[in-house]
């Protein structure tokens, strides 16, 4: 069998798996070390204990008579449904729009199928799947800078007219998160270019400014032209339990007025045959009041170590954003190649960082610093930081 061509055009290997093999060789090199990790955004802390219940409780029913179910609803079960539709989204979606599924980065990559070779645009720096999982569909990607000079947000004049453009907000890497204002106008150029707009919004419960947005929905129109994917992973700890969804407008049409809900649903229960019926429990839970104020505590926790990072970066005169309704901090080390910046940051303090020109050409001199990580960790890690300025 020949190799699908496409895989030829991929870079050799996925960013994280790199950083991990720099990191191993480091360790093996240097076995007294103790390396911390702020490179993959990677949760850390245990799972909070009403969704924790949840879990077990759902796995004890499996084990009986009554309670034992197999296969569910491909698109997910319609109490989780109803919970997303109507917690997260205030009413602004419905369920059946909803589709439950193991994560975002698989929804991302199976929503890719319903596009095929078209071309594909993305923020750089960017979450590498968006450019990785186009490449295998072969797609032609369109890169839409997003530097200081233009204050991470991008110039969209360069969406080409029937593209499928990702945005990420909050953004992996670079923290920053677009604001109404300028989500209206991501929205209102996507549609002028008849554009279909995948929005990531993986981070958005780490928004704590309430005049930000945490979906597109929140902007008129968006319904039109946008599916949102989310995720558990990141605010209730569901790195490694796997739960996310995805929305697709029934007002979302393809050029020729088709829908593109039925052809998501299609997908679903011809390639995803539902997400774990235990996990989707344990998602359940945290819509609950119980649930909400645990997964605001998480989320504190991690942000708290996002001010840890960021305030040491900033004593050193590294200057940065992010941290504030991100998880991620951006730092900026100019003239400097990423890859060597990381290099340094985990020779002299053996702290594992991601490199930015890993998402993306812009991504160049910067350093992603994740703030997933256990408090004393991350307190120590940001100690050792103060050994790069000397
Ligand atoms: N979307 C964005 C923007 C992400 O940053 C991540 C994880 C996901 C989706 C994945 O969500 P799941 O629901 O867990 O599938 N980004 C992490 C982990 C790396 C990876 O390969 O997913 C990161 O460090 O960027």
């Amino acid at each position: 069998m020949k190799r699908n061509e496409r895989f030829e055009a991929l870079a050799a290997g996925y960013l994280f798996p790199e950083v991990g093999r720099r990191r191993k060789a480091f360790q093996e090199a240097h076995p007294e070390a103790k390396i911390i990790s702020l490179g993959i955004g990677n949760t850390t802390e245990p799972l909070t204990p009403h969704v924790e219940d949840a879990l077990v409780a759902a796995a004890r029913r499996l084990g009986t008579a009554a309670g034992y179910s197999g296969y569910g609803d491909e698109q997910g079960e319609a109490a989780l449904r109803e919970a997303i539709a109507r917690v997260h989204y205030s009413g602004a979606v419905r369920p059946e729009e909803v589709f439950v599924s193991d994560g975002a980065k698989c929804d991302i990559g199976r929503l890719q199928i319903l596009f095929g070779s078209c071309a594909a645009v993305v923020q750089d720096p960017a979450y590498p799947v968006y450019v990785d999982g186009s490449i295998i569909q072969g797609a032609s990607l369109v890169y839409m800078p997003c530097t200081r000079e233009n204050g991470f947000m991008p110039e969209l004049s360069v969406i080409p007219a029937g593209s499928l453009v990702y945005f990420c907000s909050p953004n992996n890497p670079t923290g920053a998160v677009a604001t109404r204002d300028q989500l209206a106008r991501l929205v209102a150029e996507v549609r002028r270019k008849k554009s279909i707009l995948v929005f990531d919004a993986a981070y958005s419960e780490y928004v704590s400014e309430p005049s930000l947005p945490r979906s597109v929905y929140e902007v008129d129109g968006a319904a039109e032209c946008a599916i949102e994917v989310n995720s558990f992973s990141k605010p209730i700890g569901f790195t490694g339990v796997r739960l996310g969804w995805s929305v697709a407008p029934k007002a979302l049409k393809y050029d020729d007025g088709r829908s593109v809900n039925a052809d998501w649903n299609r997908i679903a229960t011809t390639l995803f045959n539902g997400a774990s019926n235990i996990a989707q429990a344990g998602g359940l839970a945290s819509f609950d009041p119980e649930g909400r104020s645990e997964m605001r505590g998480l989320v504190g926790y991690y942000m708290e170590n996002a001010r840890l990072i960021r305030s040491a970066l900033q004593a050193l005169g590294v200057e940065c954003i992010g941290g504030d309704n991100a998880p991620y901090i951006w730092a900026r080390f100019p003239g400097r190649d990423s890859w060597e910046v990381f290099g340094e940051i985990l020779e002299k303090c053996h702290v594992v960082t991601t490199p930015g020109s890993g998402f993306g050409p812009s991504g160049q001199s910067y350093i992603r610093f994740s703030a997933f990580g256990h408090r004393e960790s991350v307190v120590e890690a940001a100690g050792r930081l103060a050994r790069l300025g000397r």
